[in-house]
């Protein structure tokens, strides 16, 4: 390693125009790359400044290479790398917040995009409200100056250039949440109203939101694939990042003084309401997934491809989308359902990316409203199945108990990994263990939880994946 030379900067460097709060391999394989290509055919001053709310990592792979990093494209037989030059500064939060609300402020900013994660806007899954009693909004409340959450940083920053007479800047949200931009400005108003009602009617009235449906499949970067990149293309760069070939990204096009990148040139679609393809993505996609994950872990699978390669989970998961998931979408303008799925049947068999169904797994407690707890109930209201996914959500159950099927620990990363574990220890039987579980408000909504329409057959379920394991309980279900 120590012969092979660090990738190094071939390109300037772009005056910052954008602050993005969570530079993970999803934002350097996405809307970093949109970003340059966008700049490259038409120009503009929209470098990112980078900027990690928790560790320093990205800086560390980052600044010794002057923000510069390759994106390795993979299709099922071919690859294409690409140098990403468009970071101009990476920031570590906690180390010098100052830094990053100065950042913030300066006027030439005119985006704060993020990809925080779910849990990064402090809400709660089941009802969209801000946490007031989440430790980083209690903090952020009281040391306004140095910040821990996104909502923090943003009111602080907003609040700022409000004093100094700035425009503020765009606020987009890039995480896989309904109505993301919708959110991140309830949670941000909620939160500037508990420190000064004016600073918050400002925010309502002249921050823009815009809401986002973002879709690249982007597993987390490897050693393996580290190593890759420096036998490919003769540079050590810790920063790489792999991803598929594909990608989509539709936009509301609500920008403060229409100030942003010509993202369009790069195949974005600007349009005037995302709820619609945000509804498809998060439903056939992100649903999908998060049932693979689980269901897929439980019966041994290490990635995405190997679980859809077994005939019985690839028709489980037709039979999920045809009976289940697709009736409940709306097809957006220009889609077709069922030729969405099918390719999605597609990206998900790439066997080149690696997608692990443990890295899926994470954060359930935050993704499953929206990925499958809205799919069951209007399922139920329209009198339509809802087995499959009852078996997924009993899949998530099994998996935060925190035991697989060979009785090894699963490593469950969840913000309420504790609560959950102990909810499920809390109970001796398989339906009293199934039965805590579905008394989670801040997962299940009372009206779902409290419905037998769903309560029995997710409880069903539980006990069948506890009696026969989730291979045979996947293949059960064509049975029926
Ligand atoms: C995945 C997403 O990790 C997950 O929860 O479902 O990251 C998914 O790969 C992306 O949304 C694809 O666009």
């Amino acid at each position: 390693m120590t012969d092979t030379p660090r990738l190094a900067r071939r390109s300037p460097k772009i005056k910052p125009g954008i602050v993005h709060l969570g530079p993970g391999a999803f934002f350097k394989a996405f809307s970093a790359i949109y970003t340059q290509e966008a700049v490259e055919q038409k120009g503009g001053d929209w470098g990112v400044i980078a900027v990690s709310l928790r560790s320093p990592t990205a800086r560390d792979q980052l600044k010794p290479q002057e923000g510069v990093y390759t994106a390795v494209s993979l299709g099922p037989s071919e690859s294409n790398s690409t140098v990403i030059g468009i970071i101009s500064d990476v920031l570590v939060a906690p180390e010098d917040p100052s830094a990053v609300i100065d950042a913030m402020v300066d006027p030439a900013i005119r985006i704060v995009s993020l990809t925080i994660t779910e849990k990064g806007y402090c809400y709660e899954p089941s009802t969209g409200q801000l946490k007031l009693d989440h430790p980083d909004i209690i903090h952020d409340i009281a040391n306004r100056e140095a910040p821990r959450s996104a909502p923090g940083y943003i009111v602080e920053a907003l609040s700022r250039r409000r004093g100094l007479g700035h425009r503020p800047f765009t606020v987009l949200s890039c995480d896989n949440i309904p109505s993301n931009g919708k959110l991140a400005k309830k949670i941000v108003v909620s939160l500037a109203a508990k420190i000064d009602p004016n600073l918050a009617r400002w925010i309502e009235d002249e921050v823009s939101f815009p809401s986002t449906m973002v879709d690249r499949i982007t597993p987390a970067t490897t050693e393996a694939d580290i190593e890759r990149v420096t036998n490919d293309e003769g540079y050590y760069d810790p920063a790489c990042v792999f991803h598929e070939p594909f990608r989509q990204w539709v936009i509301e096009d609500e920008f403060v003084d229409g100030a942003r990148p010509h993202w369009n040139v790069s195949g974005a679609q600007f349009v005037s309401s995302v709820e619609d393809h945000e509804a498809m993505k998060l439903r056939c996609l992100n649903g999908t997934h998060s049932s693979l994950a689980y269901l897929g872990y439980l019966a041994g699978f290490e990635t995405i491809s190997e679980t859809v390669s077994d005939p019985d989970f690839a028709n489980y998961l037709g039979q999920l989308w045809r009976d289940e998931i697709v009736p409940t979408v709306k097809p957006p303008q220009g889609e077709d359902l069922s030729s969405y799925c099918a390719a999605l049947l597609e990206r998900y068999q790439n066997p080149s990316i690696r997608h692990r169904t443990w890295q899926i797994a994470m954060d359930g407690s935050q993704k499953l409203p929206q990925r499958l707890l809205g799919v069951a109930q209007e399922s139920i209201d329209a009198k339509r199945p809802i087995s499959s996914i009852a078996l997924a959500i009993a899949g998530w159950m099994h998996y935060v108990g925190g035991v697989d099927e060979d009785g090894q620990k699963i490593d469950v990363r969840d913000p309420l990994a504790d609560a959950l574990r102990a909810a499920s220890d809390a109970g001796v039987s398989a339906t009293q263990k199934a039965e805590n579980l579905l008394s989670l408000d801040a997962v299940f909504d009372a009206k779902l939880a409290n419905d037998d329409r769903f309560r029995v057959p997710v409880i069903s379920a539980y006990c069948q994946l506890a009696d026969v394991g989730a291979h045979s309980s996947i293949m059960d279900g064509f049975a029926k």
